[in-house]
């Protein structure tokens, strides 16, 4: 029997046996359908067993190698173990329920890091359980970039997986499968085409596991990027080996510049204040675009403008400092509202440009809420082209994989200043709050050998970032 026969028997018999059904139902995460899977009910069908298992192989297996297969608990379990025997890969089990006993191990079975593991899953809607699969995978640092599922129902799961680099096959999408039954007179082509509208017309919403972004390497976060310097940041750091940005607080012109002759090459960002510069003059930004392009990093201007559009739009391009011209990204508030990033997007000239909005702060006592940060991080949606990323402390404030998360509150030892500065070590930023580059002050321009002080930085925070990116939290 051909494949499109087998598959073809396959969508008659989950019909016949109730595995589809159709009517009023309601899904895992909330959605209304007229629809629904229960293929749990396989296990008591051999055949049926026997079948999905043969199509899995020949549409996922037969032309590949992959060192492991994992089933989604708990539906597709039996169908993993099936084909585990079938084609003599090792499986790997995951438990659901670990997590509150804390200890337990979350992966079964052996393995070591770096094998590729298929993963295998009934239905997909959002894609929400196959996510929660793949990151534990991860965690213990296997490979988890393919799924291959009976059923994609067509509401934005392969999307939602494609995002966080795990592509998706199905043996049926729902309109094949529709398709099928309305052939072989199961249902109607009336109540099938209802069906196709209405889950069309019913998308699942964007998810993604809260770590997901900070789990992907540098390098495959700049092909999400939409900001064309968030692209060439992230690019930078893949290639230089440095998250650190450095925050160049002195008020003398030549001090800066000396400063950046020795450290320029192990930073992948310079942090200006333009403004409390004693000695500024045009000379200077020449020498600091020299030396951006001598040692490939990039300018941030920390103006944190806050003004309604129009004023912002005059202090981005006129006036003393002209900072359109000639810093990478600027920081913004989001506290006027859309207006200011309106103006910034319509001031570049041309150029690429980039803008970092506070979400978040570092200073005790700061009024931003969760609900400011939550709109603000909405607000920023709007404008992908021109948003670079957050200033923000932790790893949930935003899930987008193309953007950045620079975190500026960052000392060797944990600490305070005397006014309200509140420092974080390098581990804590990196590995557990989400930084993705890392704002460095006063830890190195007031230490007494800033030069080795910064390379100090530079080598922990990649160290951090590497043991993130491998997998390996715990
Ligand atoms: O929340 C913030 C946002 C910023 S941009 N907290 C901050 O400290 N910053 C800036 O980061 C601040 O203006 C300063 O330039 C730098 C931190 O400097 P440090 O000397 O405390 O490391």
């Amino acid at each position: 029997m051909g494949t499109n026969n087998k598959l073809e028997e396959l969508a008659i018999s989950l019909y016949n046996i109730d595995a589809v059904k159709f009517g009023e139902f309601m899904t895992k995460i909330g959605i209304k359908t007229p629809v629904y899977f229960d293929l749990r009910v396989i296990v008591s069908y051999p055949d049926v067993m026997d079948l999905i298992s043969v199509l899995l192989y020949e549409y996922a297996l037969k032309d590949k190698k992959c060192d492991h297969v994992c089933g989604v608990p708990y539906t597709a379990l039996p169908i993993a173990t099936l084909i585990s025997v079938k084609t003599k890969t090792s499986m790997l089990m995951r438990r659901k329920e670990a997590k509150s006993y804390g200890t337990k191990k979350v992966i079964e079975g052996h393995y070591k890091q770096g094998d590729s593991c298929l993963i295998i899953e009934d239905v997909v809607t959002s894609g929400s359980s196959v996510l929660e699969t793949v990151t534990d995978l991860r965690k213990e640092g296997l490979k988890a970039e393919e799924v291959i599922v009976i059923l994609d129902r067509e509401q934005g799961g392969k999307q939602n997986l494609a995002v966080n680099n795990v592509q998706m096959k199905s043996l049926f999408t729902m309109t094949e499968l529709i398709d099928i039954l309305v052939k072989n007179n199961k249902i109607t082509e009336e109540s099938g085409k209802d069906v196709i509208n209405y889950l069309k017309n019913v998308q699942a919403p964007q998810s993604a596991p809260e770590f997901e972004r900070i789990l992907l390497p540098y390098e495959k976060r700049a092909e999400f990027a939409t900001n064309s310097i968030a692209k060439q940041l992230f690019t930078i750091m893949a290639t230089k080996k440095t998250n650190l940005c450095l925050s160049v607080d002195l008020t003398s012109s030549t001090k800066i510049l000396d400063l950046l002759e020795k450290v320029g090459e192990h930073v992948c960002l310079v942090k200006t204040h333009i403004d409390i510069i004693e000695d500024f003059t045009n000379d200077f930004i020449v020498r600091l675009k020299q030396l951006a392009q001598t040692f490939n990093f990039l300018i941030l201007e920390d103006r944190k403008y806050a003004d309604i559009g129009n004023t912002v739009s005059l202090q981005y391009s006129k006036g003393l400092y002209q900072v359109g011209e000639w810093a990478d990204c600027v920081t913004a508030h989001s506290l006027p509202g859309e207006g200011l990033l309106k103006a910034l997007n319509n001031s570049n000239n041309g150029l690429s440009r980039g803008v970092f909005l506070l979400a978040e702060m570092s200073s005790e006592g700061n009024l931003i809420t969760k609900d400011y940060t939550e709109t603000t991080v909405k607000m920023a949606a709007k404008y992908p082209e021109i948003i670079t990323g957050f200033v923000c402390q932790k790893k949930e404030t935003f899930k987008d994989p193309g953007l950045i998360q620079l975190t500026p509150g960052v000392q060797l030892e944990s600490s305070k200043d005397e006014l309200g500065q509140v420092y974080n070590t390098p581990e804590k930023v990196i590995l557990e709050n989400g930084a993705d580059v890392v704002v460095v002050g006063r830890g190195i321009v007031a230490a007494k050998s800033p030069v080795s002080e910064a390379i100090i930085y530079k080598d922990t925070l990649w160290r951090c970032y590497m043991k993130r990116v491998s997998g390996k939290m715990e």
